[in-house]
């Protein structure tokens, strides 16, 4: 969160973003849909993990929701897999907040059934701080943490990870050319956030991604509304 000079100012943005997040989980509950919420420092690999997902889990019916401060460019990369891609431009803010999802999820809505979906990916602006503090009405908040962004970051920028469901330590491929030690990557994630899901994934050679996916698949299952709805 910007440091602000009213602590009533930041109470009423986050009390006003909170009542939009629950509208958005009452629309993806209402048509029993997942949300994911992807989040990390720029260049992590957030959009290269979609299009592996997007290539992985054809079995699931997959709409994006893509947030970026300017250009198309992550949406029409994702485009490509013919899935439903909703572009945010966020201007000068370093987030999403839920209004502008709920712009997102309306818009959806308006170009097919929602119903037809079981999972909304939201890639939000790449930055390792504000996202976390903005909850946009998923049911899951992803971290990814690059083994190129040092061990010490979960550590010094801790709210996303402690805010996280699940955890990849991504680009695995490039540890053997760094002085990374992912076990000490693992024990700092787990010093701010005990019981987080870490997987360890290469979206370059495909390691890892196996687990990443029985996760995704394990917590779309897990949606209360689908179950209602599917029997
Ligand atoms: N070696 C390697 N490179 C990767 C991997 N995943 C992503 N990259 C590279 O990392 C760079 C950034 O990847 P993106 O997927 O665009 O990262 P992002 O988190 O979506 O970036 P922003 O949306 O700008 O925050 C690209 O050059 C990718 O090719 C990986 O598993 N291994
Ligand atoms: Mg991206
Ligand atoms: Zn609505
Ligand atoms: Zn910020």
């Amino acid at each position: 969160m910007h440091q602000t000079f009213d602590a009533a100012l930041e109470m009423n943005l986050l009390h006003a973003n909170q009542k939009g997040a629950d509208h958005n989980r009452a629309h993806f509950d209402e048509w029993g849909i997942t949300c994911i919420n992807l989040m990390s420092s720029p260049g992590a690999g957030k959009t290269q993990l979609l299009e592996t997902t997007l290539n992985g889990l054809q079995s699931l019916n997959i709409a994006v929701i893509e947030g970026d401060m300017t250009t198309e460019l992550d949406a029409n990369r994702l485009r490509q897999y013919g899935v439903p891609v909703i572009a945010i431009n966020t201007g000068r803010s370093c987030h999403l907040d839920s209004k502008m999802v709920a712009g997102g999820i309306h818009q959806l809505q308006h170009e097919q059934d929602p119903a037809s979906l079981d999972l909304v990916v939201v890639e939000n602006v790449g930055n390792l701080v504000c996202p976390a503090e903005f909850e946009v009405g998923e049911h899951a908040k992803v971290a990814l943490l690059s083994v190129t962004e040092g061990e010490d970051k979960p550590l010094k920028y801790p709210v996303m990870f402690r805010e996280a469901d699940c955890l990849l330590i991504t680009k695995t491929d490039l540890a053997p050319y760094l002085d990374v030690d992912l076990e000490e990557i693992e024990a700092n994630v787990r010093q701010i956030n005990p019981n987080v899901m870490i997987f360890r994934v290469s979206a370059k050679t495909g390691d890892g991604l196996a687990g990443w996916f029985e996760w995704v698949q394990q917590t779309v299952a897990n949606q209360p509304n689908r179950l209602q709805l599917t029997v």
